[in-house]
């Protein structure tokens, strides 16, 4: 179905040799990501006699990580992303989680592992895998790896207490590929701007539609305003854009910065995306496909029509409908589907909707038995299908794209000598979103600065979880069970 699906677009003549990969630091064709893989073959198989089992990327984003995840795609070895600012501790817990037969890994990482199953990616491993010689390599053709194979295990947060790991599978990325392609009918010619980060499915699902279609990137290792203003406005060789809001907001904060004409669309998700973002997007004829979608679903599984064909108005605040044949519902707390302007729980089917976490226990109440998946996201349709997003049922922060769980930032802050008790919230705010906030109660009178409890948190937490503002309290308003009213104080200091 994919393949035949395939040539529904009509791709542009793909210019000879054709690009796969530019950043600053070159450009790379896809020759050499095919002489790349066949390097990477020989090396994955030499080091770990297997290829079946995942191997782990923990890397800042570089050509090579993109590389590295490309041929892993290719090759059908499965992998697993690790955020780089995640502390020594939970990058243990990963490790032990999945245990990886090896670890490709920078400099700047490198002192942080073993000596066991590690592989450097410096320039010489770069230098190494174009000199390499790949003439007795034999890739697999690509109908060879099965498409129920895991391509990669994903960490996510929730509220529980660790991490949940999502083992996605080739099918649904491929589903997934078809679905955005059907929507922007990538151009081979054209780079599409990767700037997010590459330990979720945003930044890497980027990647890995490239391969799929043989269409081009960009990689910008981070998101830099000014560049990004430049490529987006300027350069006409940039089509399109994955965004969280709060990167779009800062390059709304110029009053001077437009796509260009020709630009097809920056594709916005990750997080509550404000109509105040959108509004001044459409003032300034910036266009915008504004998504839901999460590492469960593979990234983007409902999201709005590229161009709205006139007559087919979608509503600013609506991402949109489900790219078919994905389906949603919306339902209440005893499973019951509700109907149009009813507001509840949003449940997806289909496709691009993963089987289930890597630990069974997350699964439950989280499927029904037709294979229905609870998102733990809330909201309701209008009339015409479309979804309004309303929140989330869980205590979950999501801050510039990042989630947060209270519970773990809460149990760090415990520990600190001036805190009695800690109760964590997000609070509205224009540029991230919600912003981290720590609500506390103080143990023996002494008043703390913000900047001293940032400071010795950031040993213990990754950066975006440090709580950006501190509220002091005499106590906390509860239930009559003694759960602490979270929403009350949302409602007092937001
Ligand atoms: C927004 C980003 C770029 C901000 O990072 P940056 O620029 O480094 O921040 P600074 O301004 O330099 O630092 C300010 C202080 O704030 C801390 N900080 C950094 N990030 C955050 C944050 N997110 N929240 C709060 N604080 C943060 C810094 O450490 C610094 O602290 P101090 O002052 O103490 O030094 C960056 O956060 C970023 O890249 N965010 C994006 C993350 C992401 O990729 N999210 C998407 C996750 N979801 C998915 O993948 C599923 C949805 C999806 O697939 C998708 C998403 C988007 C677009 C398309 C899709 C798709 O469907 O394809
Ligand atoms: P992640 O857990 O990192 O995969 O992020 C997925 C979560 O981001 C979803 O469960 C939602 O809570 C949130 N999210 C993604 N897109 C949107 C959107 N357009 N509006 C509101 N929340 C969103
Ligand atoms: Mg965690
Ligand atoms: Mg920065």
């Amino acid at each position: 179905m994919f393949k035949s699906r395939l040539h529904m677009f009509e791709f542009k003549k793909k210019e000879a040799p054709h690009v796969f990969l530019s950043s600053q630091h070159g450009m790379y064709t896809y020759s050499d990501l095919e002489r790349f893989t066949a390097f990477f073959k020989d090396l994955v198989e030499e080091k770990a006699d297997s290829l079946k089992w995942p191997v782990a990327f923990l890397s800042e984003s570089s050509d090579m990580l993109i590389f590295g995840i490309a041929a892993c795609w290719k090759l059908g070895i499965p992998f697993i992303p690790i955020n780089p600012k995640v502390k020594d501790d939970e990058l243990k817990e990963y490790l032990e989680a999945l245990k990886p037969v090896l670890v490709f890994t920078d400099t700047g990482n490198r002192r942080r592992l073993g000596d066991d199953h590690v592989v450097k990616m410096d320039e010489n491993f770069f230098l190494n895998a174009f000199t390499h010689d790949v003439r007795n390599i034999d890739l697999p053709e690509p109908d060879s790896i099965k498409d129920s194979q895991i391509f990669g295990y994903f960490f996510t947060s929730g509220t529980t207490s660790k991490p949940k790991v999502v083992p996605l599978k080739r099918r649904q990325i491929i589903s997934a590929a078809e679905a955005s392609a059907q929507n922007f009918k990538p151009d081979p010619n054209h780079f599409w701007l990767l700037c997010l980060p590459l330990n979720h499915i945003g930044g890497i699902s980027i990647i890995l539609r490239s391969v799929i279609y043989d269409t081009a990137i960009y990689r910008l290792g981070e998101f830099h305003e000014e560049m990004v203003k430049e490529f987006l406005g300027e350069n006409k060789r940039f089509q399109a854009a994955s965004l969280v809001p709060t990167m779009l907001k800062r390059l709304l904060d110029d009053p001077l910065f437009k796509t260009h004409r020709e630009f097809k669309s920056i594709l916005l998700g990750g997080g509550p995306i404000s109509e105040t973002l959108l509004k001044k997007s459409a003032e300034r004829g910036i266009p915008i496909v504004s998504s839901y979608g999460m590492t469960e679903t593979c990234a983007q599984i409902i999201a709005n029509p590229l161009l709205a064909p006139s007559g087919m108005y979608t509503p600013l605040k609506s991402v949109g409908k489900p790219f078919p044949p994905n389906e949603m519902q919306i339902r209440d707390d005893n499973g019951k589907v509700l109907g149009k302007n009813q507001s509840g729980a949003l449940w997806l089917k289909g496709p691009q909707v993963f089987d289930g976490y890597y630990d069974s226990n997350e699964n439950e109440n989280r499927f029904d038995d037709d294979g229905w998946f609870n998102t733990g996201d809330y909201g309701h349709m209008n009339g015409f299908g479309h979804l309004f997003i309303e929140s989330r049922r869980s205590d979950l922060i999501i801050t510039g794209g990042e989630n947060v769980n209270p519970a773990e930032v809460e149990e760090a802050m415990r520990k600190l000598s001036t805190i009695d008790e800690a109760v964590v919230i997000g609070l509205p705010d224009e540029e991230w979103g919600q912003k981290v906030t720590a609500v506390v109660t103080l143990k023996n009178g002494k008043t703390p600065e913000l900047e001293e409890i940032r400071e010795e948190l950031k040993s213990h937490l990754t950066d975006f979880k440090i709580p950006k503002e501190l509220k002091i309290v005499k106590d906390f308003p509860k239930t009559g069970t003694g759960k602490v009213k979270r929403w009350e104080l949302v409602k007092q200091f937001g």
